[in-house]
């Protein structure tokens, strides 16, 4: 059982603007792995070998399957505590009039099925697909009662061949979505980072972003992260467990009194 200070359960009452930054630790307690854990999906191979276009056009059909191999687990899981707390959590912040944003690294879009409204994906999805060289949209969609696709499809206009809609290493993330995700982060009262190893950047700004212009820090993580030492209160815990129990606590604090 965590105990959160009387303070931080008032801040967090009283706070009108929270945004929230997720990473894959989050969707870790629905059984998908992360990518820098020991166990992670980054393991066996380098990153820039499967999460980069250079990867893609020497690997095709490995980075191809990889992905496949992660839609697979994507459609079997279920969104966690940890989700349906943020859900909570908007409701009850946008119920009294106050802002919450959240801005996920996640491709997997749990938070979406969990409930979360306008969630800012910064790295795209896993569901969705786009031509690699003339850029148009593609219908092709996993399905788990389809035979699995072994290598990418081709583009019904150009030929090229179709990857997924997620953003690799070198690649921008979408600027519509980076510019609202900044916005939030420089004029909350409250940050959250939640799950995630911050070493990717643009997003493992954002907490400092958000900090340097007065945001009280907050960061979930069961392990010490690249920006750990910046953080006002860190909650050493899976976020399932710790955000449950932080807003269990924050709402009985701010009814009673
Ligand atoms: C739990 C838990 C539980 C476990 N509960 N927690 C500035 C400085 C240096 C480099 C750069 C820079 N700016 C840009 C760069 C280059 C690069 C970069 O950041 N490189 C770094 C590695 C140094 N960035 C980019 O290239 C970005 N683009 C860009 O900047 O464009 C402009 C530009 C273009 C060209 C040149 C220069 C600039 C794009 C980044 C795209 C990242 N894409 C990926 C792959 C997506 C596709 C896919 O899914 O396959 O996104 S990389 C991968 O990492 C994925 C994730 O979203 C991202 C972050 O990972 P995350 O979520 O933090 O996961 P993990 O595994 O790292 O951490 C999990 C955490 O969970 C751990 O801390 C655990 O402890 C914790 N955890 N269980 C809570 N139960
Ligand atoms: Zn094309």
């Amino acid at each position: 059982m965590h105990t959160f200070s009387d303070n931080l359960l008032q801040t967090l009452g009283a706070a009108r603007k929270i945004a929230v930054l997720t990473g894959a630790g989050v969707s870790a307690e629905s059984g998908v792995a992360t990518f820098r854990d020991p166990n992670g999906l980054w393991a066996k191979f380098r990153p820039e070998e499967l999460a980069s276009m250079d990867g893609f056009l020497k690997n095709p059909n490995m980075v191809w399957e990889w992905y496949e191999a992660r839609r697979e687990v994507v459609d079997s899981v279920k969104p966690n505590a940890g989700h349906t707390t943020l859900v909570e959590m908007q409701q009850w912040y946008e119920e009294r009039g106050g802002r919450f944003t959240l801005i996920t690294q996640n491709v997997d879009r749990l938070h979406q099925q969990a409930g979360s409204r306008d969630v800012i994906e910064l790295h795209g999805n896993i569901i969705d697909n786009y031509c690699s060289r003339c850029k148009k949209p593609h219908e092709y969609r996993y399905t788990s009662t389809a035979p699995s696709v072994k290598e990418p499809p081709r583009c019904t206009y150009c030929g090229g061949m179709i990857r997924p809609a997620v953003v690799w290493f070198g690649e921008m993330l979408p600027p519509d979505a980076l510019e609202a995700a900044q916005e939030a982060a420089e004029t909350c009262d409250v940050f959250f980072s939640i799950g995630t190893s911050a070493e990717v950047y643009p997003a493992a700004g954002l907490p400092i972003e958000a900090k340097r212009a007065g945001a009280l820090f907050i960061e979930v993580n069961p392990n010490q992260t690249a920006i750990t030492r910046f953080a006002d209160v860190s909650i050493s815990a899976p976020s399932g467990e710790a955000l449950s129990a932080l807003f269990a606590n924050m709402l009985a604090k701010n009814t009673i009194s």
